[in-house]
This record gives structure tokens, C-alpha cells and sequence, in this order.
């Protein structure tokens, strides 16, 4: 007996679409069995007029998610082969895939007091955001870096890293991560590290921020770009005052933000001034209360983490209430828009860079019915 051809065609009765007949349906036999699929048969899925994501709006609740985390703080080690314990967000059209977007991969980790994520390296490009806690330190390439309260922490393909916590307390963060990307594009390599981390020591500021953690300050040892940067850790202080500085230069006359009421920045590679990670485009934004955004829709994914106040989020058909620690995907072509109650402070994740470096990145803004009428 022959296997079953993995091929399968159904005859449509769409425009376009030959006269179903047994002729027709012998025709399709003979292209199962030989590994043909017509162009006909599948274009309107293959060839939309615009893109139409399989992935669907989601909201995942920070409520739902570390309650969950700490019970596998209880269950489940952390060690050798499985390497982290990290849980991933599974975007409910994806077929229950850990891709939280086509390209996309996000995850909440927890490690418990004193234990030790063992140190390896990959080719997928890795970031770490901090929504809450303190008392992990992530190891890059032999440097301890703090992880705290509103830091963002990249850290790119291929060095090694292994986090440990030093402190009497558990901590969870969420990583970010291009490994659906990669999975698709059969680009990943692995390997093992030692199975625990060197360097257990918890310096306040690591190697990366001692060199380069200088506003438009850059070392003249390091003059050559790189495409990932060199910069370990984003401080929150940083960002909150950024923030902060662009909500004021407006209330002061200056049109200083995106859009009114509206601060944000992007996280950059200070050798290039470019996104951080070659995949991975990093942002914080910040609505002022009574705020209600532009809708705004783009090619690519996103996602997005409510790191401090509440407010109205629409996605596409969807919309929810959020607050502290909720994370929501934004798929490709959807229409986003953000509305704050008393302020609203988010982390935004995207895979942006490689739909731009493809030249197939898109975005068109809808202005709000308040604007229009
Ligand atoms: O912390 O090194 O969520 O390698 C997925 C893969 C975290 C990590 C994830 C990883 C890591
Ligand atoms: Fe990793």
C-alpha cells in the first residue's frame, strides 16, 4: 500500500474555478499523487488583497499568568534540557503553537530564590522586560546584569547567558524572543553552556553600562557599528524621564510628542542609532489620562505589555479593559488603538525590522471620530 499524499485538493465553485466533473476530480487525484497543488484552488488564502493574519487578537491576563508562573515555581525545576522556566503565550489561531504572533515569542519566566537558569546560546534574538520585582541578575557573555522594576534588558543571538537569582525573594519577567521567525526560516543554532552560572557575583551596574550606558557618549575604542547593541540594560529612570520630559515639553507649548497626549521612544543600538536587535523592535509608550490614540494599523506583529495605569485597548473586532502586567497581541494589518484612563505606561515588541529590511513594512493611520467630526 502507498502512504496517503500529504497534498489534498478541494474543488471550489468560486469564480475562476473549472466545472466540477469527474474529469476535473481525476485531474486532482493525479496532482495529490504526484505533489502538485494549483495555484486556483488556493490563491484566495495565498494571495489576499490584504494581509489576513491567522493569528488572532488576544488578551492575556497578568492575574492569569503569575499565579500560574509561581505554581510552576513549585512544580517544575529549572535545569539542563529544559533550560528555563518559561511559559509561552500560544496566540489561540495559531494552532496551539508558543508563537504569541507568526513571528513572535513571548513568554513570562520565574525563578525562584537562589536558583539558576543554566547558561547556553542560540541564534534567536532575546529580550528581557521587567514589569514588577527585582533580584535576578541575567548573565551575558560572562557580565552580570541587574534586572529591576521597568528595565528592559536585550540580549542577542549568540552569547551566552544564564540568569540567577541572588535575592530571598522569586522574581517573573517576560522575555521576548524571534524564535517563531527563525523556526520558520530553519535558521537555528543551539548550544549548551556550563550548567551553572559562572559568575554569581550582583554588581549595581554591569561592564555593558560602565562602557556604553553614556547619553550620546560613545567610546572611541568602539567606533565600528554593530548590528545588535552593545548596551545590556535600558534603566527605567531613563525611560520614565524620557517620558516624562516629552509629556512636559508639550504641556509647555513645544509639540514634542507623537501624537497629543501621546509620549514614546524607541529602545536603540547606540553604534547605529538603529533598533537594538536585528528582529526585534523595542518601544515604550506613555498616554497622558484621557488619552485616545490615532487607530493605527501596520504590516508585521506586535505586542504589547500594560506596565503601570489602565485603559481601553481595540484591536481589530476585539477590545478589552486593561491594567498591570496584561500583555496583548496586535496581528499584522489590524487596527490598534489605545485609550487611558488615569495614564497608561506600555512596553510595545514588534517584529518591524525585518518587514522593513524586506521593504514590506506599511502603516496607515485612521484619526480618531473625535478628530473627524
Ligand atoms: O531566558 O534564555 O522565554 O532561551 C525562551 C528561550 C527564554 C532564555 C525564553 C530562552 C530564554
Ligand atoms: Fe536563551
Amino acid at each position: 500500500m502507498s502512504t496517503p499524499s500529504p497534498v489534498s485538493i478541494t474543488a471550489g465553485d468560486g469564480p475562476g474555478q473549472p466545472e466540477r466533473t469527474p474529469e476535473l476530480e481525476e485531474l486532482y487525484r493525479g496532482f495529490e499523487k504526484e505533489l502538485l497543488v494549483p495555484l486556483w484552488t488556493e490563491i484566495g488564502d495565498l494571495m489576499p488583497h490584504a494581509p489576513q493574519s491567522k493569528a488572532l487578537p488576544h488578551c492575556w491576563r497578568w492575574s492569569d499568568l503569575l499565579p500560574l508562573a509561581e505554581r510552576a515555581g513549585e512544580l517544575v525545576p529549572v535545569g539542563r534540557g529544559g533550560e528555563r522556566r518559561a511559559i509561552a503565550l500560544a496566540n489561540p489561531g495559531l494552532d496551539g503553537r508558543p508563537f504569541a504572533a507568526p513571528t513572535l515569542w513571548a513568554a513570562i519566566q520565574y525563578l525562584n530564590p537562589r536558583e539558576d537558569a543554566p547558561v547556553h546560546r542560540h541564534t534567536q534574538n532575546a529580550f528581557r522586560f521587567v514589569v514588577e520585582g527585582e533580584g535576578v541578575w541575567t548573565v551575558v557573555n560572562g557580565d552580570p546584569v541587574a534586572m529591576r522594576r521597568g528595565d528592559f534588558l536585550p540580549q542577542a543571538g549568540w552569547n551566552w547567558h544564564g540568569h540567577h537569582n541572588v535575592s530571598s525573594t522569586p522574581m517573573a519577567w517576560i522575555d521576548g524572543l524571534d524564535i517563531p521567525f527563525q523556526y520558520f526560516a530553519d535558521s537555528t543554532f543551539f548550544e549548551f553552556g556550563p550548567d551553572e552560572v559562572e559568575d554569581t557575583s550582583a554588581p549595581d551596574r554591569s561592564r555593558s553600562e560602565r562602557l556604553w550606558g553614556h547619553p550620546g557618549l560613545r567610546p572611541l575604542t568602539h567606533l565600528q557599528p554593530t548590528p545588535s547593541t552593545p548596551l545590556l540594560a535600558y534603566r527605567w529612570e531613563h525611560t520614565d524621564r524620557a517620558l516624562a520630559e516629552q509629556l512636559a515639553l508639550e504641556a509647555e507649548g513645544y509639540a514634542a510628542t507623537v501624537e497629543p497626549g501621546h509620549a514614546a521612544v524607541r529602545y536603540t543600538n547606540p553604534t547605529t542609532g538603529g533598533d537594538v536587535l536585528p528582529t526585534l523592535r523595542t518601544e515604550f509608550h506613555r498616554l497622558a489620562p484621557g488619552t485616545e490614540t490615532a487607530g493605527r494599523r501596520e504590516v508585521g506583529s506586535s505586542v504589547f505589555q500594560v506596565f503601570e495605569g489602565t485603559g481601553e485597548v481595540t484591536v481589530g473586532d476585539a477590545s478589552w479593559r486593561v491594567e498591570h502586567g496584561d500583555m496583548f497581541v496586535v496581528p499584522s494589518w489590524q487596527q490598534l488603538t489605545l485609550r487611558s484612563e488615569a495614564g497608561l505606561d506600555l512596553f510595545r515588541f514588534s517584529d518591524t525590522p525585518v518587514l522593513e529590511r524586506l521593504h514590506q513594512d506599511r502603516v496607515e493611520i485612521t484619526p480618531t471620530s473625535k478628530e473627524n467630526a
